[in-house]
């Protein structure tokens, strides 16, 4: 295949609905009008098609997503969205002023480092029944640091007034913690941004209840 055809084809994202950090990569194509293919990984049956071989390979991680791009197969989801911010037209999801970039990253870590991996399904399949106790622990542990954080650093969203890659973790991490039942409202910051994202068309169209593989149960 020619180079100039590898650039062309849609990308391909390897997605669960529910997942965040697959929702993080929706987000992102959707705020820069990319269309793409995508393709269902059911984290549940069959014992976790992340598991499988053939997907192992596409991410050794187990772990959705993974995404299919000018020829190159990704994953990581932070990778794929700056990928996509340094390769395709748009907004931009990192501000060029490097105090401004470096606030985007330090949020964006703090939840994709800081709280999501302690929450995911292979640390609660460990953890067994204690799950919920487990996972609302360190999310308000998470959402604690992140509060005052934000209080300094959000204008209309979560560094300043431009969207950026830190407001595409958040939202994600709040219908996670939703999902916990952690009392959002004790993180006023926190729940004023998210409402004010989700009211976004590229929130709404990439949310969990409107995938192709959402449970006709829990469409909206
Ligand atoms: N750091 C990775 C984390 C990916 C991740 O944790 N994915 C979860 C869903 S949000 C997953 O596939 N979990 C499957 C499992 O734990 O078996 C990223 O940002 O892409």
């Amino acid at each position: 295949m020619h180079l100039s055809s590898v650039c062309l084809a849609k990308p391909v994202l390897y997605s669960y609905f529910r997942s965040s950090c697959s929702w993080r990569v929706r987000i992102a194509f959707a705020l820069k009008g990319i269309e793409y293919n995508l393709v269902p990984v059911n984290l549940i049956k069959d014992g976790g098609q992340q598991r499988s071989e053939q997907y192992s390979k596409l991410n050794p991680m187990q772990q959705v997503p993974a995404v299919e791009i000018d020829g190159i197969t990704l994953c990581q989801s932070l990778a794929v969205i700056q990928y996509i911010d340094e390769t395709r037209p748009g907004p931009c999801l990192l501000p060029v002023d490097p105090k401004a970039r470096a606030k985007v990253r330090m949020i964006s870590d703090l939840i994709a480092s800081g709280i999501q991996p302690i929450q995911n399904l292979s640390v609660l399949q460990k953890v067994g029944e204690e799950k919920v106790p487990w996972g609302q622990h360190f999310i308000n542990r998470g959402f604690q640091a992140l509060e005052p954080i934000l209080k300094e650093t959000s204008g209309k969203y979560c560094v300043g007034d431009e969207i950026s890659m830190a407001d595409i973790c958040l939202v994600p991490q709040v219908y996670n913690a939703e999902r916990f039942k952690v009392d959002i409202g004790q993180y006023p910051t926190i729940r004023k941004i998210n409402e004010t994202l989700l009211e976004l068309e590229a929130f709404k169209v990439s949310h969990p209840s409107h995938q192709p593989d959402t449970p006709a149960n829990l469409q909206a």
